[in-house]
C-alpha cells in the first residue's frame, strides 16, 4: 500500500527529512516534509509523511501507521515531562531533577534492604526499534545484578530465537525467506500482508508476493483463518490451532518415508542426522492428521513440494511459536528446509549480513561459544531463564509471593504487559502491592498507571536512530541512518534520548548519585569494551570514534569493525558512521549470499540438528498426539492494519474507521450459540470473560474465532482520551498464566479454549 499525501507544504521554510519508521520490524524509509508555522512562530511541524522513494531497501513504501507518527508527535496525551502519581492517585507533572533525586532515595534503599533481586526489570516491544534503548538497557540490568528480568520476547519470538540459538549457536541467527529468487514459500502461522513481517524484515510483502506469484512462483498459506496472505496466495489449509507440531513432524516422516532427504552441500556441515531420522519414525502423518487439522495427504503432498521446487522457503512465524511446542516447531521448520536443501541456499532461507551489531560476523568465523540457558531459574515456578531473562507470564507471582528474592521494585522501560501479557488482571493487581514502580514510556495507559514515576521518552521525531536488530533479519542487506527530524522539545535538564535516562538510572544504581558526570560514565563503559577488544589500542581507538556520546560511538565502533568497516583504515572505502550518515536514503548492501558455514557459532562448528533438550521434548508430543480431540471453541488472535500491538490506538489517523475488537466466528459456530451478526457475545473460560461484537466470517476455520490483542482500554487512571472511546476488550484475559512452552518460556497465545454465548446487558470487561 502506498499511502499518498498531497506534497502540499504548508508554511514556511519546507525541509525534508529522511528517516525509518520505528514502528514495526518493515523498517521502512520514510520522507518526512516539515515547514515552520506561518504566524513567525519557531515551531516547525510535519507536513506531509510518505514513503522515500529512494530507500534502496523499502522502495517507497509505508503503511497507515507511518503516517501516524505526525499523531503520534502531536498526540496531547503524550507526555512531555515526568509524572509523580500522588496519593490520590491522580499523575502529576515534575521535574527530571526531582524524578532522578526521589529515584536516587527509594531505589538503592529497596537493593539495600531486600538484595538484587528486590528491582524486576521488563522491557516492550518498542525497544527493539530504539538504539538508546537496546543497547543502554543491558547496562542497566548489569548495574542491577538482578535474576527478574523479563521482556515481550517470551510473548513472541523466544523460541525462534532458542532454537536458531541451539542449532547455529547464536540467538540472532535466523534465516529468512530470500523472497525475491525463491519458487515456492510455504507460511505457517505468519500474515505478512499485514504485520509487515517478523522476523523477516520485508516492506511491502504484498508488493514482493505479487511479483514473486507473476514470475511463475508459488505461496501456500497454513492459518486457522483464511487470512489476507492467504488472499494473496496460491493455496491455503486451514489448520487447527496447536497442530503445527504435528504438521511438522507428519512432513518429516514423509521426507524419510519417501527417500526425499537432499541435503546437498549442508550435509558435511550438520550433526545429528540419525536421531533426527529415528525420531521421525514415530510421527507417521496419518497418525498425525487428526491433530494438525489436516489430511494426511495434504501433510504428506506439503513436504514433496518442499522438496521437490528447485527453491523454497518455509518460514513459520508468531503463530506458530506462542504454543505449547513454540520452540519444537520453530526448530522442526528449519529442519526440514535443511533436509531439503533450501537453507543457505539462493530463493531459500538465508541468513542476513548485517553492517553492525551482528555477533555471527564477530569472533571466529564458524565456530563459537553456542547459547546457554537455565543459568538460573525462577523463584515460583522454577523456569529456566533464556536468553537472559525469565518468562514474563512469571511477573506477577514474581511480586507477589514473599520471601527471598521477591521483586518489591519494577523498572518497565516500553511495555505494557497488563494488556500484552495473559491474564493482565492479575498482574495490575500485583503491581499495586509494589513498593516503588518506574515506567520509561509516553503514556499513562493500562500498566503505566501503576508507577510512582513515569519518565517519558522524547518523541520519535525528536531522536536519531539506527536499526540494530531487524537489518540481521532483513530481506536485503543494508546501512541506514536517521536523524532527528526536530530538535527535543525537552526541558534543559531533560535527557536528550533515553539512553541518557537509561544511564542516570545505571549511575544511581552504581552508587553514583542522581548527578553522575553521565559522559565519564560512558567513557568508562566504552573504554571497558575496547580494552576487551582493542587490546593497548583502546585509548587511540577511542579518540578516533565519533558521535560525541551514547550509542553514536558504539555504532561507529560496530561499524568500523563490521563485515563492511574500514577496520580503522584497513579497508580505507568500507563503511564509518560518517560515511552511513552521508547517505540520506539508505546504503544498499546486496543481496543475500550463503554463509555456511561462516555464520556458525556452535561449539562443534556445525549445524546441531537434533539439540539434546528438544529431543527430550519428543515424549510429551507424544503424550499430545495420544489425547482424544475435543470439540471445544478455540481461540486465536490476528493483527490488523492500523493497529500495533496496544499502544496505537490514541492516534486519529489509526482510530477512524469501523470497530476493530470484534470477534470473527463462522456462521455455523455463531448459528450454533444463536448469535447474529453485530450482536454482542459472551466469550468465557475458567480465567474470566470478556464482551465482543460479532463479526461473521467464512474465513475462519469452524471451531475456531477470533479477537485481537492489545485491547481493554476502559481501565480506571489511564490517560488515552481517544482509546478510551474505542476501548475494546483484552483478549488476554481469558489466557493462562501458567500455560507456556516449557522449553523457551514463552506463553501460549494461541489455540485456547473458550465457551460463547450471547452476552446479556453486562459490562465489557470482568475486572
Ligand atoms: N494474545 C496475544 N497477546 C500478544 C500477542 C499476540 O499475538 N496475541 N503478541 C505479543 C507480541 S508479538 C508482542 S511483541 C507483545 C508486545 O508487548 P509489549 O511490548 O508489552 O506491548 P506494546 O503494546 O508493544 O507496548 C509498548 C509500550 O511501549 C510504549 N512506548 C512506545 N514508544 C516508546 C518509546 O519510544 N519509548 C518508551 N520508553 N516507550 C515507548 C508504549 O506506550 C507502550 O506502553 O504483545 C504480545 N501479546
Ligand atoms: N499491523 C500490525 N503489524 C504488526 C503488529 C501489529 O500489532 N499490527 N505487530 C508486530 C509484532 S510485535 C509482531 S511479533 C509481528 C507478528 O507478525 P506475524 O507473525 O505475521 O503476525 P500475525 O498477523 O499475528 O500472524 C500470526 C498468524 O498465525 C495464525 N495462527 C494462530 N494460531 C495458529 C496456529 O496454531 N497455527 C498456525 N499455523 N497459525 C496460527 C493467525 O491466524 C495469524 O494469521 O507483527 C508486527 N507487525
Ligand atoms: S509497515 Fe508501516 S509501521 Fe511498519 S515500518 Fe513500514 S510504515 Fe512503519
Ligand atoms: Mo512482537
Amino acid at each position: 500500500m502506498a499511502i499518498d499525501a498531497p506534497p502540499r507544504l504548508e508554511g514556511e521554510d519546507p525541509q525534508t527529512h529522511y528517516r525509518i519508521c520505528p514502528l514495526c520490524e518493515a523498517s521502512c524509509g520514510l520522507e518526512i516534509r516539515t515547514a515552520a508555522a506561518t504566524d513567525g512562530t519557531p515551531a516547525r511541524h510535519v507536513v506531509s509523511i510518505r514513503g522515500d522513494e529512494q530507500d534502496p531497501f523499502s522502495q517507497g513504501y509505508l503503511c497507515p501507521k507511518g503516517v501516524a507518527l505526525k499523531d503520534l508527535h502531536e498526540d496531547p496525551d503524550r507526555l512531555r515531562q515526568p509524572m509523580r502519581r500522588e496519593t490520590d492517585g491522580r499523575f502529576v507533572p515534575i521535574s527530571w531533577a526531582q524524578a532522578f533525586d526521589e529515584i536516587h532515595r527509594r531505589l538503592p534503599a529497596l537493593r539495600q534492604t531486600h538484595g538484587p533481586d528486590a528491582v524486576g526489570l521488563s522491557i516492550g516491544n518498542p525497544a527493539s526499534h530504539k538504539i538508546g534503548l537496546f543497547s543502554y538497557f543491558p547496562g542497566l540490568a548489569r548495574a542491577l545484578g538482578t535474576r527478574n528480568i523479563f521482556s515481550a520476547s517470551t510473548l513472541d519470538q523466544m523460541p525462534k530465537q532458542l532454537a536458531c540459538g541451539w542449532m547455529y549457536g547464536h540467538w540472532l541467527s535466523v534465516p529468512v525467506p530470500d523472497l525475491p529468487r525463491t519458487d515456492l514459500l510455504i507460511i505457517l502461522g505468519a500474515n505478512p500482508a499485514v504485520s509487515n513481517g517478523s522476523l523477516w524484515t520485508v516492506p511491502d510483502y504484498r508488493g514482493k508476493a505479487k511479483a514473486m506469484r507473476a514470475r511463475g512462483g508459488r505461496i501456500i498459506v497454513i492459518d486457522p483463518r483464511f487470512t489476507e496472505t492467504a488472499q494473496a496466495a496460491d493455496e491455503h489449509h486451514a489448520i487447527r490451532p496447536g497442530g503445527d507440531v504435528f504438521l511438522l513432524l507428519g512432513m518429516l516422516h514423509t521426507l524419510f518415508d519417501e527417500d526425499l532427504v537432499r541435503p546437498g552441500r549442508l550435509a558435511d556441515h550438520i550433526n545429528g542426522l540419525d536421531k533426527v531420522r529415528a525420531l521421525a519414525a514415530d510421527f507417521p502423518p496419518a497418525v498425525c492428521a487428526p491433530q494438525a487439522g489436516l489430511s494426511e495427504s495434504v501433510i504428506r503432498q506439503l513436504a514433496r513440494d518442499l522438496a521437490g521446487a528447485r527453491s523454497a522457503a518455509l518460514y513459520g512465524r508468531i503463530g506458530t511459536c506462542t504454543q505449547r511446542f513454540g520452540t519444537i516447531n520453530s526448530w522442526l521448520i528449519d529442519v526440514l528446509n535443511i533436509l531439503t536443501g533450501h537453507l543457505d541456499s539462493p530463493g531459500g532461507l538465508m541468513f542476513p549480513k548485517a553492517a553492525a551489531f551482528a555477533a555471527n560476523t564477530l569472533g571466529r568465523p564458524g565456530q563459537g561459544k553456542g547459547v546457554t540457558t537455565g543459568r538460573r531459574h525462577s523463584r515460583v515456578s522454577h523456569a529456566p531463564e533464556v536468553m537472559g531473562e525469565l518468562p514474563i507470564s512469571c511477573l506477577a507471582e514474581e511480586i507477589e509471593t514473599p520471601g527471598d528474592g521477591q521483586i518489591h521494585a519494577l523498572i518497565t522501560v516500553a511495555c505494557n504487559p497488563v494488556l500484552s501479557a495473559p491474564n493482565g488482571a492479575r498482574l495490575s493487581r500485583a503491581l499495586d502491592g509494589l513498593d516503588f514502580m518506574i515506567s520509561l514510556d509516553p503514556y499513562i495507559n493500562e500498566t503505566t498507571r501503576h508507577a510512582h514515576l513515569i519518565l517519558p521518552p522524547p518523541s520519535p521525531l525528536e531522536d536519531w536512530h539506527y536499526d540494530q536488530v531487524f537489518a540481521q533479519l532483513s530481506w536485503r542487506n543494508h546501512a541506514r541512518w536517521s536523524g532527528p527530524v526536530f530538535p527535543a522539545e525537552v526541558g534543559a535538564d531533560a535527557p536528550q534520548s533515553e539512553w541518557q535516562t537509561l544511564l542516570r538510572l545505571t549511575a544511581i544504581v552504581n552508587g553514583q548519585g542522581p548527578d553522575a558526570d553521565l559522559q565519564a560514565l560512558d567513557d568508562q563503559m566504552l573504554m571497558t569494551e575496547l580494552r576487551r577488544s582493542a587490546g593497548d589500542r583502546a585509548a587511540e581507538c577511542l579518540s578516533l570514534l565519533d558521535g560525541g556520546a551514547g550509542p553514536a560511538r558504539w555504532l561507529d565502533l560496530a561499524l568500523r569493525t563490521g563485515p563492511y568497516g574500514d577496520g580503522f583504515g584497513h579497508t580505507p572505502d568500507g563503511l564509518t558512521l560518517a560515511k552511513v550518515r552521508a547517505a540520506p536514503h539508505g546504503i544498499d548492501l546486496g543481496e543475500l549470499s550463503p554463509r555456511i558455514p561462516e555464520v556458525l557459532r556452535t561449539p562443534s562448528g556445525r549445524i546441531e540438528l537434533a539439540p539434546a533438550a528438544l529431543l527430550a521434548e519428543l515424549p510429551t508430543v507424544q503424550a499430545a498426539l495420544q489425547r482424544p480431540l475435543t470439540d471445544e471453541l478455540l481461540l486465536i488472535g490476528r493483527r490488523e492494519t492500523r493497529s500495533n500491538n496496544s499502544w496505537m490506538h490514541n492516534l486519529p489517523v489509526l482510530a477512524k474507521g469501523k470497530e476493530r475488537c470484534t470477534l470473527l466466528i463462522h456462521p455455523q459456530d455463531a448459528a450454533r450459540a444463536g448469535l447474529g451478526s453485530g450482536q454482542m457475545a459472551r466469550l468465557g473460560n475458567a480465567r474470566g470473560s470478556v464482551l465482543a461484537p460479532v463479526e461473521l466470517s467464512e474465513a475462519m476455520r469452524p471451531g475456531v474465532v477470533s479477537l485481537p490483542h492489545g485491547w481493554g482500554h476502559d481501565l480506571a487512571g489511564t490517560q488515552l482520551r481517544l482509546a478510551a472511546q474505542h476501548p475494546g476488550v483484552n483478549m488476554n484475559l481469558l489466557l493462562d498464566e501458567d500455560d507456556r512452552d516449557p522449553v523457551s518460556g514463552t506463553s501460549v497465545l494461541s489455540g485456547v479454549a473458550v465457551r460463547l454465548s450471547a452476552a446479556e446487558n453486562a459490562p465489557t470487561t470482568d475486572h
